[in-house]
């Protein structure tokens, strides 16, 4: 997979990209992301990305003709999504990651300043993403976080085994919230470990598994349960716990 990234702070990417799971991934040959410089493609002296907006107010726009010409020399086969980030798109969810994850190339475009002009956002775009409802000084650290969701998926990029099993646990995937998860000590300072999970029934672990990811979901994210995929024996675990199905 090859990911694109047009910012005027492409001094800001290298450091979380290249850690963890997604710098592995990118080591390992699975993905390439390509950092663009956006003042690469202006062609005043001062390199000038930004203007005052049309009909007055305060801040500055980011102008159309760099980001079209970054775009443009990316040489982007036909189809390819172009993501601006900006916090007035979609909300950015796990089956987004999961779409753009099967994708060979993808483009983000990262929006600083007050806003983006509109014909970027409108006719260069494919799509808009914004990743949680408050605002940041820039789409960077947003294109930093769908770069994470999206490579971590990549076939092999989790390095251990079964790949597809460490996926379908995680939250959201199935949409529930992942159970709770212990390692050793099966004591520490008075806090025990679930018997369950040192009894070596399988089948019980399991269970008790989707009984917690539905507890926790009923408590802490309770709208999520109308969307996830849920059992008969899901609905009566629910119902024990106090859910009113809707
Ligand atoms: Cl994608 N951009 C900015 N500037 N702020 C945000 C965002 C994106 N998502 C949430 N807040």
């Amino acid at each position: 997979m090859q990911v694109h990234i047009v910012t005027i702070f492409p001094e800001m990417f290298p450091a979380p990209l290249g850690a963890g799971i997604v710098g592995r991934a990118q080591e390992a040959g699975l993905a390439a992301v390509h950092v663009h410089d956006l003042r690469g493609f202006t062609h005043d002296r001062r390199r000038t990305t930004d203007g005052s907006p049309f009909g007055g107010g305060p801040g500055m726009v980011m102008r159309p003709e760099p980001l079209f010409e970054a775009v443009e020399s990316l040489k982007l086969p036909e189809g390819a999504p172009i993501v601006a980030l900006t916090p007035q798109g979609a909300p950015f969810r796990q089956a987004d990651a999961e779409r753009l994850a099967a994708e060979e190339v993808v483009t983000l475009l990262c929006g600083r300043y007050e806003g983006v002009d509109e014909r970027v956002m409108a006719e260069l775009a494919t799509e808009r993403l914004s990743i949680g409802d408050y605002v940041l000084s820039g789409g960077e650290l947003a294109a930093m976080v769908v770069v994470d969701a999206i490579l971590r998926l990549l076939p092999g990029a989790l390095g251990h085994a079964p790949h597809g099993e460490a996926i379908a646990d995680d939250s959201f995937t199935s949409g529930l919230l992942q159970y709770p998860q212990y390692t050793r000590p099966a004591e520490y300072r008075g806090m025990s470990v679930p018997d369950v999970l040192l009894s070596g029934d399988h089948a019980a672990v399991e269970r008790w598994r989707r009984n917690e990811a539905l507890r926790r979901t009923l408590e802490r994210r309770p709208e999520l349960l109308a969307q996830a995929t849920l059992s008969d024996e899901d609905r009566k675990e629910l119902r024990k716990l106090g859910w009113r199905d809707a």
